[in-house]
């Protein structure tokens, strides 16, 4: 079964539309219908009033600005980014490329004291700032905000599960919340692309003289991914009839996007977000931080039970990551598991 990669991302058109923006203070039956229009249409809205505490959003963005900011050869050594820590340039391990640097942490807290050991048993790589190891302030920051990021999430899915008119209103929040889930969370740093030197440009890529590819054409596996990114622009989303929509961005929202495992379990009535990032500011840094909420390994990814034939296979989390894993960032893996 085909997973070819995408069209050529230049022969799709970009387009201003509205984005769906769903206010958190709303009532919850409200709410829920509005997030089920939204993964349907969109497989992706925003959330104004979320409820994360400012303060913890503004100490991880000051931490994650600090470590980027340091020479190369100090945050190399919270490297590789495989499985999880430091990476610049190369996405995955098949060749994608994009203009960033960023660090891939596991979420559960098991691997977070992991990563604490790993960051911290390279001192050279964080001065002690203030009396204080930066190691810690910084791995505080990224569980902290964790922790309140995830507790949205299971909100969304537990509204999810209530609009889709469910039985069991945890069923997909219990994977996210269970100990053993393979959750992880990413920081994005963004340079600013260079200014352009005439507007003449003959390169028939996205590379252009004023944009540059950040991060390619995607979905993500996971069921549910959490984005707050600063004021610099470059997110865009991908919509069902293949027109790219630039979504401002805004430091008090967050865009909430539908991973390939909610797709397989709601048996394709949501569909996950293709997303991309095209850096077009010549003078700021764009630095983004999502969290992807996954279920435990070996958790089973099941279609719930609908009337429409059954459109996936079900499949471990695992077996699924291990296939995300051998392929390219852009195809569409979830074709691996169709039914017909
Ligand atoms: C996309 C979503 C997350 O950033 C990520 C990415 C992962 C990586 O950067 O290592 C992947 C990509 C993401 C999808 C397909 C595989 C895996 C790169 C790649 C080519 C951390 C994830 O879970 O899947």
């Amino acid at each position: 079964m085909g997973v070819a990669s995408p069209t050529p991302l230049r022969t799709k058109k970009t387009r201003a539309v509205g984005i769906p923006t769903i206010d958190f203070s709303l009532e919850s039956s409200i709410l829920s219908q509005k997030i089920v229009q939204a993964c349907e249409e969109y497989g992706f809205f925003k959330v104004v009033n979320h409820g994360v505490p400012n303060h913890m959003i503004a100490t991880l963005e000051k931490e994650a600005t600090d470590f980027f900011a340091k020479p190369a050869l100090v945050k190399q050594q919270a490297g590789p980014p495989t499985p999880f820590g430091y990476g610049s340039k190369n996405i995955g391990v098949h060749g994608d490329m994009g203009e960033l640097e960023y660090l891939l942490l596991q979420t559960n807290p098991h691997s977070i004291s992991q990563a604490s050991k790993s960051i911290s048993a390279n001192p050279a790589s964080f001065r002690p700032r203030d009396g204080h190891d930066l190691a810690v302030v910084f791995l505080c920051a990224v569980n902290d905000y964790i922790q309140s990021v995830r507790d949205l999430t299971c909100e969304i899915l537990d509204l999810v599960a209530e609009g889709l008119w469910v039985p069991d209103k945890s069923v997909f929040s219990s994977l996210i919340r269970d100990v053993q889930s393979d959750s992880c969370f990413r920081l994005n740093h963004y340079p600013p692309a260079p200014m352009p030197l005439n507007k003449w440009d003959p390169s028939p890529s996205l590379n252009t003289a004023s944009s540059r590819v950040g991060f390619g054409e995607h979905s993500d596996p996971q069921i549910l991914t959490i984005l707050r990114s600063n004021d610099v622009e470059g997110l865009q989303i991908c919509t069902h009839d293949e027109l790219w929509v630039p979504v401002p961005p805004d430091p008090n929202q967050f865009c909430v996007f539908v991973g390939d495992a909610l797709q397989a379990m709601t048996n394709g009535r949501f569909v996950s977000a293709r997303h991309r990032v095209l850096i077009t500011n010549s003078v700021k840094s764009r630095m983004s931080m999502m969290y992807f909420g996954a279920p435990p390994l070996n958790a089973w990814i099941s279609p719930l039970p609908d009337h429409k034939p059954i459109l996936y296979k079900s499949f471990t989390w695992g077996e699924f990551k291990k296939a995300a894993y051998s392929l390219r960032l852009g195809d569409y893996r979830l074709n691996l598991f169709k039914t017909h």
